[in-house]
């Protein structure tokens, strides 16, 4: 559909101005809803944009890590504040250009929120520790430092919520920002870096730059100056971004894949598991890293927990995110949605039951957007490709299981370790559960989506390299630990020999 005016083009942000990109060269930004809509154009950027960006991210760290934190918790409270006035706009501009409904696009601004208090009110703590020296007269403590520059790649799946989960616990610790947001979503980025400025964020202590991976994304993760990288996305792009980021021993977080579970046990309530299983499997699309991409159940419920979950499914309203009606939202791109029919080719062939879906929405309301239909697989055995590997979209396989342990075996089957979920109505098996789960994250009558900014969020095995994002944790990524003793003796005093 032709546009009668020029599309508006969003620039990159760099050292406190809105600027082109050197090449001048731009990029289509779409609904995936419905691909006539053009969201807007953003700049692509490359690697001399991400010189400029770090440069000024450099400069500005100078004095940036110097602001006392409690003040530099000003800017963020500020920030939290602008959140809360926009948030309905921000969500509206989010389902426009992800495709999750509005209400969970809402959810994402408000984590977002969530985030920036919080860290606003770590100002005044950010505690290290005191303890008593070994030695008479010598003091002993713990402080944090800030860092430097901290390059983040951050995903389309939470377009807001993410960036912010690195954002505010790296500047609350003194730290400067180069934010490359996903291709896919560059406005909810654009709009929190935008009320961060309006807040009085001091010029080049935050910087944005719009494009692709190989374009804009690798040449952050190798930077020089860039000792700190933040990623979450894919397992592949994570393994890439560790081995950019190892010559140099930049501290490197990756936040990448699950293939998450929910166990339903013979005891379960089967309404409220119905429940979860729907709204993890199904929410934003199947496409969050936690999402319930697999169902265990036990035997005994099998058949009937199947023929309830499968006529859910059926029934989910799928169309735009706008809508107020609608429970499921697009895939984000054609490639998604590419992989998705893939895996679901790939279940039928490997003997999973088709027992809803499998097919692309394409006709009337679909006929410009990703779509595809919820859809689920019955009869999965654990090491299927579609039991095992992280598909990113609106497929759930469901797992007959004998027991707990063969639940928990299953659970753990898998290379990835993010977030797992029991229903139950067993406190010792719901206590089992969570001690023997090797995940990041554990629910129990809960599903495996809807982590809290105050706790820690990450994943065991593939998922991640050690790393929590979230709470106190990600203070601990964006921060090194300062040892500092102070000996007042007035006299050499060695420590585990003078004491002896
Ligand atoms: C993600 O899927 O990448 O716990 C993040 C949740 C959300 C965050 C998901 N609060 O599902």
């Amino acid at each position: 559909m032709a546009t009668a005016v020029a599309p508006r083009v969003f620039k990159n942000f760099i050292n406190g101005e809105w600027v082109e990109s050197r090449s001048g060269k731009a990029y289509e930004n779409r609904n995936p809803a419905n691909t006539d809509e053009l969201v807007g154009m953003f700049v692509s950027s490359a690697e001399e944009d991400v010189d400029a960006a770090v440069d000024a991210a450099k400069e500005a760290y100078k004095k940036w890590r110097l602001v006392p934190a409690p003040k530099r918790a000003e800017i963020l409270f500020r920030t939290a504040e602008l959140l809360v006035q926009r948030k309905e706009q921000f969500a509206k501009d989010m389902t426009r250009e992800m495709g999750k409904v509005l209400a969970e696009a809402r959810g994402d601004v408000q984590e977002a929120i969530d985030m920036t208090y919080y860290m606003a009110g770590e100002g005044r703590r950010l505690f290290g520790q005191t303890t008593p020296s070994e030695l008479p007269n010598k003091f002993a403590m713990s402080v944090r430092q800030s860092i430097g520059v901290c390059g983040m790649i951050t995903p389309w799946n939470f377009p807001m919520a993410i960036p912010s989960w690195k954002m505010m616990p790296a500047l609350i610790s003194g730290n400067t920002i180069v934010l490359k947001p996903a291709e896919d979503t560059p406005l909810s980025a654009y709009h929190l870096v935008q009320v961060l400025t309006e807040a009085g964020i001091p010029r080049g202590v935050v910087n944005l730059l719009s494009g692709d991976g190989p374009g804009a994304g690798a040449p952050v993760s190798k930077h020089k100056d860039v000792p700190v990288i933040s990623f979450t996305g894919s397992t592949a792009v994570g393994r890439i971004i560790a081995m950019a980021c190892a010559p140099d021993f930049k501290h490197c977080s990756l936040e990448m894949g699950g293939k998450n579970i929910i166990i339903v046990m013979e005891d379960a309530n089967l309404d409220l598991a119905i429940d979860g299983a729907i709204w993890g499997g199904f929410g934003t699309t199947g496409q969050r890293c936690t999402a319930a991409s697999r169902v265990a159940v036990h035997k005994s419920v099998y058949k009937e927990f199947v023929s309830r979950f499968v006529d859910r499914a059926k029934s989910l309203k799928v169309g735009d995110g706008l809508d107020p009606s609608t429970e499921m939202g697009p895939c984000i791109n054609e490639q998604q949605l590419n992989t998705v029919m893939s895996y679901v080719e790939i279940g039928k062939n490997e003997g999973a039951k088709l027992l809803t879906g499998g097919n692309r929405l394409e006709s009337g309301p679909y006929a410009k957007g990703w779509f595809y239909a919820p859809t689920v697989f019955g009869d999965c055995t654990p090491n299927m490709r579609i039991a095992q590997e992280e598909i990113f979209g609106p497929v759930v396989t469901v797992i007959p299981i004998d027991s707990l342990e063969q639940g928990l075996d299953v659970a753990n089957g898998v290379p990835y370790g993010l977030s797992a979920s029991i229903y139950t109505r067993n406190v010792n098996r719901a206590f089992q559960a969570t001690r023997d789960l090797y995940t990041g994250i554990v629910y129990v009558n809960a599903p495996t989506i809807g982590a809290e900014t105050h706790l820690p969020f990450g994943g065991t095995k593939q998922t991640g390299n050690g790393h929590r994002e979230a709470a106190i944790a990600a203070i601990d990524f964006f921060t090194e630990w300062k040892t500092i003793y102070i000996d007042y003796s007035d006299k050499l005093q060695r420590a585990q020999i003078d004491n002896a």
